[in-house]
Formats: structure tokens, C-alpha cells, sequence
């Protein structure tokens, strides 16, 4: 047997963590040849839940789940961690703008890329969940000035997955025909599903699907609210498909996407297809051997440019009210 995967996870007991937490136990991360060590941090209030958590791990009888260490110290949990999973946030609460949520996030992800930076194994990778997703991410890497930026991502794999199923679900195909989907920009309602680059069965997805109607007024806005639909119609946000799109984002990153596809996950811009530089863009992505690659020298409409401006503004605009805790 390997040795154990350290997986740390944030944010354990909450809606999607305890989603989450039997999947990697089960082995859904990394195959199952390969033992994994869960370090769940939680608040101090959320600790008495996370022995919940815990124990009912345990009665999962794991056989690939190596160990469990539960603290409510940041450092701890990312004790030589190979994987850093940043799911819990401050949630947005009554009237809160986003301005406000960043200001109660902003610390989070400042100490805590601090504690990663100190703490975690030279290999660390960083996934981030907790909203607003894109500059909590940027927050924590500019705080973690000794790992390479290439490390940090924000997830945009739900967007992603949401897009692959509306396309299929219209098309009447399988949604293992839909590939080349694209998220762009920012996880937020500004995101830019992209349809124009996709594929269904080969073949582009607006021949396929002959409704330029329905990809511009139903499909994008579709896409971009889904979330509040699943939260209209559940009482919940999103806690099953969210936790299985970072199970798919590390799944990619660690083993990497199929000839010929690609996936979407926001990385550290340096300003490709005219986004702004310096903050978290989703971008669609080939990954091997655990290095992701933008995919290049896709043709961008006027209407995708538009689109890909709007959703890179308002990542400029959450760096500008984040400032004060960049370094
Ligand atoms: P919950 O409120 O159920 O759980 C969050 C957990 O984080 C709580 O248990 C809380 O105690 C813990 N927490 C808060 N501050 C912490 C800290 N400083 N250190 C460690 N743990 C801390 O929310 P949940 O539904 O699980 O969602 C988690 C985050 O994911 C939210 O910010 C949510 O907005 C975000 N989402 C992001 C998505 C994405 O695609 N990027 C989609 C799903 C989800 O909405």
C-alpha cells in the first residue's frame, strides 16, 4: 500500500463537507489503491458536530481511510497536507451584499493561506469552495507567498457540470457526448457558460442544437442561477452535486482530463484571452501529470468577449474590496 494522502478539509461539518467526507473515504479522490488521512478543521462551535462527522466515519469501516484528525486550528489541519480542500465560510447572511461577504471571508482565507504556507507539505495543492470562491482563493495565495500560485484554484467544476447537463438534457443525449464546455470568469451570475466551443457527439454544440434563442436566453441564465433554483426548490443550497464536483475538479487535477476534452477550473490569470491578470479567471483546462494548461487558441466572438469583460470586471471590482488584506 502507498502512503496515506493527507487530505485536508475545511468547513467539515457542514451541508457539503459531510457530503464530501465519505466519498474521499470511500476512495473517490484518488482510486482505490491509495489511503487517505482526513484533517477536518471546523470552528470551535461546529466541533462537537465534527466528532458526529467522525464517528460515523468510523462506522463506515473505511478500509482506505487511513486516519482522522479533527482540530480547530488551521496549522494543525494543514500539517503537512498534500491537499488543502477550503469549503468553510462565513455563509452570506439576510441583506449581506457581496462587499460584505467578502469582509467576513477575507480573514478566513488570509490566515489560513498564512497556516498553509507555514504548514503544508511541499507539494500542496489548494482547492477553494467557500464564496465568493475566486478571491477567497486570490486571498489565500497572495497570503502563502512560498507556494507557487499554480497551486491555488477556486472551483467552478459545478458550473461546469450544471452546463454539460442542460446542454445534453436539450440535445436528448447522454451527457458523456457533451465535452469542451466552458465556464469563464467568475464563479457568481456572471460567469460565462460558453455553448459556442462545446461539442455534442463530435459535432459543435449550436449545429447540434439549432437554437440560438435558447443557448443566449435560456441556457446561460439557466446555468448562472441554478443555484439559487436548487436552493428555491430544496430550502438547501446545493450540498450533493457541489461535494461531487470537487470530488471531479481533484479527480482531474490528480489524474487528468481525456484526450481531446478539457474542464474548467479557475487559475491564476496572467491575462490569457484578455482577462485581467492577477486574479482567479475559470478557464477551461487540459491537465497531466498533475500541471494544468489553458487551453489555447480558441476563436472568442464579440459576444463571447463581452461576456468574458463583464465577468472579469466584477473579479477586479472583489480584489478592490478585498484589498486590505492582500499583502
Ligand atoms: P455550511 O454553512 O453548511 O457549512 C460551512 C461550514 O464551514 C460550517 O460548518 C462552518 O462552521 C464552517 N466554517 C466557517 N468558518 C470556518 C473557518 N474559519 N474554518 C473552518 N470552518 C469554518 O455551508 P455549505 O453549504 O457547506 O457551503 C460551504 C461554502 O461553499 C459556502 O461558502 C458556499 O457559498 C460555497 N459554495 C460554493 C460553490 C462553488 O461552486 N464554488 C457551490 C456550493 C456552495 O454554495
Amino acid at each position: 500500500m502507498n502512503a496515506p494522502i493527507r487530505v485536508a478539509l475545511t468547513g467539515a461539518a457542514g451541508n457539503i463537507g459531510y457530503a464530501l467526507v465519505f466519498r474521499i473515504a470511500n476512495g473517490d479522490l484518488f482510486g482505490p489503491g491509495q489511503p487517505v488521512q482526513l484533517r477536518l478543521l471546523e470552528i470551535p462551535p461546529a466541533m462537537k458536530t465534527l466528532e458526529g462527522v467522525a464517528m460515523e466515519l468510523e462506522d463506515g469501516a473505511f478500509p482506505l481511510l487511513h486516519d482522522v484528525i479533527l482540530t480547530d486550528d488551521a496549522r494543525m489541519a494543514f500539517d503537512g497536507a498534500n491537499w488543502a480542500l477550503l469549503v468553510g465560510a462565513r455563509p452570506r447572511g439576510k441583506g449581506m451584499e457581496r462587499a460584505d461577504l467578502l469582509g467576513a471571508n477575507a480573514p478566513i482565507f488570509k490566515a489560513q493561506g498564512a497556516a498553509l504556507n507555514e504548514r503544508a507539505a511541499a507539494d500542496i495543492r489548494v482547492v477553494v469552495v467557500g464564496n465568493p470562491a475566486n478571491t477567497n482563493c486570490l486571498v489565500a495565495q497572495r497570503n502563502a507567498p512560498d507556494i507557487p500560485a499554480e497551486r491555488f484554484t477556486a472551483m467552478t467544476r459545478l458550473d461546469h457540470n450544471r452546463a454539460k447537463s442542460q446542454l445534453a438534457k436539450k440535445a436528448g443525449v447522454p451527457v458523456a457526448e457533451v465535452t469542451r464546455v466552458t465556464v469563464w470568469g467568475n464563479h457568481s451570475g456572471t460567469q460565462y457558460p460558453d455553448a459556442y466551443h462545446a461539442l455534442i457527439g463530435g459535432r459543435p454544440a449550436p449545429e447540434v442544437i439549432g437554437d440560438e434563442y435558447w443557448i443566449r436566453e435560456v441556457f446561460i441564465p439557466t446555468v448562472q442561477k441554478r443555484g439559487s433554483a436548487v436552493i428555491e426548490a430544496r430550502g438547501q443550497s446545493s450540498a450533493g452535486s457541489a461535494a461531487n464536483a470537487l470530488i471531479n475538479h481533484v479527480q482531474s487535477w490528480y489524474g487528468g482530463t481525456p484526450a481531446g476534452d478539457w474542464v474548467s477550473m479557475a487559475v491564476h490569470s496572467a491575462g490569457a484571452y484578455g482577462a485581467p491578470e492577477g486574479v482567479f479567471f475559470s478557464y477551461p483546462v487540459t491537465i497531466r501529470d498533475g500541471v494544468y494548461q489553458i487551453v489555447e487558441g480558441l476563436d472568442l466572438s464579440p459576444f463571447d468577449r463581452e461576456r468574458l469583460r463583464i465577468t472579469g470586471e466584477e473579479l477586479l471590482q472583489e480584489r478592490q474590496d478585498a484589498l486590505q488584506v492582500l499583502p
